[in-house]
């Protein structure tokens, strides 16, 4: 069968899960919240990865439900982290553009609110610059909205896209998340510092946090902390891991 009509039966025999990757304070490396990544366990595939399924989820509507069922949970498995931490945490969660158009998606955000009990607050969406420019008159009403809720908004690989900057001053955004291709040949790379700087320039003069991707050398996390970078993610600070082993993790660290 198709890779497609495996999925519609993944969904029912519950072969979706998600990981979770650590989003830590540059300074003290304390967690701060978690990114979710899904990950599909095919019984004879193995794990798919997301670039293989997305695309497909996104194509056949099939998002909307995963994505749905993605929030809930991670908004729910948040609770049980901020248990075993004892501090209070925040999850990111990705959206895809054709869930962000939904109708339903606002309904979804506030189920999985209501549902897990977490504030809207520790709630990050991360979309990325297409989404908001497919049609955004829509965007700016769906963001008002979400901001109302005090979910806070993130641009994911932030700088990738096509679009001006003009959205920051128009739509309510709170993160800027630098894609992990600007931080890849850091320290070395004299215009992917440059553009890190610029992006760490206007976040804080716009007010806007900023996540740094894909950080996997002290070498590229200390040129980060240094210029005031004040989040990052990445292999060096901790791989994408299932929910106990995060739990584990956030245990070990009290
Ligand atoms: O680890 P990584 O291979 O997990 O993820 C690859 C890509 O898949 C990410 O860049 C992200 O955009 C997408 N992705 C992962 N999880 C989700 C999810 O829950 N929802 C959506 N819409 N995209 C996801
Ligand atoms: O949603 P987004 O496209 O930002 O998804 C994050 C992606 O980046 C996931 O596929 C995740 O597995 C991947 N990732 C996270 N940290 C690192 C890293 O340090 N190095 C690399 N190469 N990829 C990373
Ligand atoms: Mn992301
Ligand atoms: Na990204």
């Amino acid at each position: 069968i198709s890779l497609e009509a495996a999925m519609f039966q993944a969904v029912r025999e519950g072969e979706f899960l998600l990981y979770y990757q650590p989003i830590v304070d540059a300074r003290t490396r304390e967690i701060q919240g978690f990114e979710t990544l899904m990950r599909w366990k095919h019984p004879t595939l193995g794990m798919v990865p997301p670039a293989r399924f997305i695309p497909i989820a996104e194509t056949n509507g099939l998002i909307n439900l995963l994505g749905a069922w993605a929030l809930k949970a991670a908004c729910v498995q948040l609770k049980q982290f901020e248990e075993v931490a004892k501090r209070s945490l925040y999850i990111s969660v990705n959206i895809s553009p054709r869930q962000f158009r939904n109708d339903k998606f606002l309904d979804v955000l506030d189920d999985a609110i209501a549902f897990s009990g977490l504030l809207g607050e520790q709630l990050v969406l991360e979309i990325t610059e297409g989404t908001l420019m497919i049609d955004p008159v829509h965007a700016e009403s769906i963001l008002t909205k979400m901001a109302e809720r005090r979910a806070r908004i993130a641009i994911d690989d932030f700088g990738t896209g096509y679009s001006s900057l003009a959205y920051l001053k128009r739509f309510p955004i709170s993160v800027l998340k630098i894609d992990r291709t600007f931080i890849r040949d850091l320290p070395g790379s004299q215009k992917d510092g440059a553009i890190c700087n610029a992006v760490l320039d206007l976040a804080k003069h716009l007010d806007l946090s900023v996540v740094a991707e894909g950080v996997e050398t002290e070498g590229q996390m200390d040129y980060l902390e240094q210029r005031g970078c004040q989040y990052i993610q990445g292999y060096l600070t901790g791989k994408p891991m299932a929910a106990n082993v995060a739990l584990a993790a956030l245990k070990e660290s009290i």
